[in-house]
């Protein structure tokens, strides 16, 4: 029983961690109420250099919502500044 919860526990851990998709620091501590999305307040508030025109091009799917494919991608694209 114990041993299942613990089994179940590290894989929630390496869902929420792991992934192929890597934030930098920046973007994750620009992430304020943690759910793992940058919404466009979230992103300014982070980097003030970042339109809404930008937000609206990093934003692939069109949801309002940057999520961590979408800001590692941007990132790599250099459209987002990670920081350092
Ligand atoms: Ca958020
Ligand atoms: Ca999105």
């Amino acid at each position: 029983m114990f041993t299942s919860l613990t089994t179940r526990t590290a894989a929630a851990l390496l869902l929420t961690a792991g992934g192929a998709f890597a934030m930098s620091d920046a973007a994750v501590s620009a992430d304020k109420n943690g759910d793992g999305m940058l919404t466009i307040d979230e992103i300014q508030a982070a980097f003030p250099d970042v339109s809404t025109d930008t937000f609206t091009t990093i934003d692939a799917n069109a949801d309002g919502l940057l999520d961590e494919a979408e800001i590692s991608a941007a990132e790599e694209a250099g459209i987002l500044p990670t920081g350092s």
